[in-house]
């Protein structure tokens, strides 16, 4: 429940070491992002995910930067991955309420108030940080005003968070996550300190990230990234005390016989979701599969497990709550990155999530994301009956 904005700098782009034509992946009209050149160690599985980071930013001089950056949010995931397994332990007394509400009235656990804390220390201790918003703060933090903050004279990235995804579940030891992206920053934030200005720099569709993470907290700690050439994933080994890549360039199924989605909610969907997931119920759908229903209720879990077996994760609008209730800027729009980069679709019903302009920091989305060909029916069936 909650998330955190952050500014950081781009070092101009620079020939990778590739004879290849560099590729570029189209974003909106105002960006147009390189994808980067990768070789045989970054589809090495054992190797670290500094080792991989390091090789990124030799092959990508441009990307350099974000090898600190990813340096901090490495060491923040393993920090948060071990309070949320020592949260169990009578000693930890990290559970339980914080007896605050956060600035969009939820209220705040012990661990979404920790998390956000450590994620704030790490990525500020990088040097590259320059604002950083959170669900749990009422405005955003401008660190480049704050002392402690290191910040060279390169460019500068955002940095969107959610620090502990799921939290409502975390008392019960049920999987949790952190959910991270990070945009190029525009020039025209004054690095000496106008807040607003850098927060309205944050406001920017999907499709100009440049890269996006989560950290799963369940039975292993999990690190999943796109730097928009494939989706790569990442086991924590305890005994080491590193991520390894466990899962180089993952593809989700295209088509799969499993949806993940509130229920309890179902009565007041949209009609077309309604039909299709009545047809995925009883075996009638385009696929004719007779679907199973998983619900984590925790995004990050649900996502993950999406990726790997394939199906259908969505918080879509209902007539209650139209947007639903994932937030566009910090949960929808990473997740959405890692989907297409694994060849998944994620959608609202009727448009890109990825191509949605945020007009307020939390902003929520309806969405559905998953196997392109179960999305590609959620989305020809709202076609269709707009149509009629
Ligand atoms: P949070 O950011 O406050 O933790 O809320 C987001 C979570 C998602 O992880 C999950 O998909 C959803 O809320 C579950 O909501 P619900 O309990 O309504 O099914
Ligand atoms: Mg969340």
């Amino acid at each position: 429940m909650k998330f955190s904005i952050v500014a950081l700098t781009l070092l101009p782009y620079a020939a990778a070491f590739s004879a290849s034509k560099p590729a570029f992946r189209s974003s909106s009209a105002m960006s147009m992002h390189k994808v980067p050149v990768f070789d045989e160690v970054c589809d090495t599985t054992g190797v670290t995910l500094t080792r991989f980071m390091n090789e990124v930013a030799l092959l990508n001089p441009e990307l350099t930067e974000l090898t600190y950056l990813f340096g901090g949010i490495d060491t923040a995931c393993k920090a948060l991955s071990n309070l949320v397994k020592r949260s169990q332990l009578p000693s930890s007394n990290t559970l339980g309420y914080q007896g605050e509400v956060n600035v969009q009235g939820e209220d705040q656990k012990k661990l979404d108030v920790i998390s956000n804390d450590v994620l704030k220390r790490a990525l500020r201790f990088t040097g590259r940080l320059g604002v950083l918003a959170s669900e749990e703060e009422d405005v955003p933090v401008d660190l480049m005003n704050e002392k402690e903050v290191l910040l060279d004279d390169t460019g500068k990235y955002t940095a969107v968070f959610d620090p502990l995804d799921g939290s409502s579940n975390v008392d019960a030891g049920i999987p949790t996550g952190t959910i991270i992206g990070i945009y190029e920053h525009d020039d025209e934030c004054d690095a000496d300190g106008d807040g607003d200005n850098c927060l309205a720099n944050t406001l920017r569709p999907g499709t100009n990230l440049v890269a996006a993470a989560y950290c799963l907290y369940s039975s292993s700690c999990f690190f999943t990234l796109t730097l928009g050439n494939g989706v790569y994933c990442f086991t924590l080994d305890e005994q080491i005390g590193e991520f390894v890549l466990s899962k180089p360039n993952v593809k989700i199924p295209e088509t799969s016989a499993i949806y993940s989605m509130n229920e309890a909610n179902f009565n007041m969907w949209d009609e077309p979701l309604k039909e299709v997931v009545e047809g995925w119920r009883n075996g009638t759908g385009a696929s004719g599969k007779k679907f199973s229903s998983r619900y984590i209720g925790a995004m990050v879990g649900d996502v993950h497990r999406t990726l790997l077996y394939g199906g259908v994760f969505g918080y879509p609008g209902d007539t209650k709550n139209p947007n639903g209730k994932l937030r566009l800027l910090y949960e929808g729009a990473p997740m959405s990155f890692i989907m297409e980069q694994a060849g998944g679709l994620s959608t609202t019903g009727t448009q890109r999530v990825m191509e949605i302009v945020p007009e307020v920091v939390h902003q929520r989305v309806p969405i559905m994301m998953g196997s392109k060909n179960d999305i590609q029916e959620i989305i020809d069936a709202y076609a269709k009956h707009n149509a009629e």
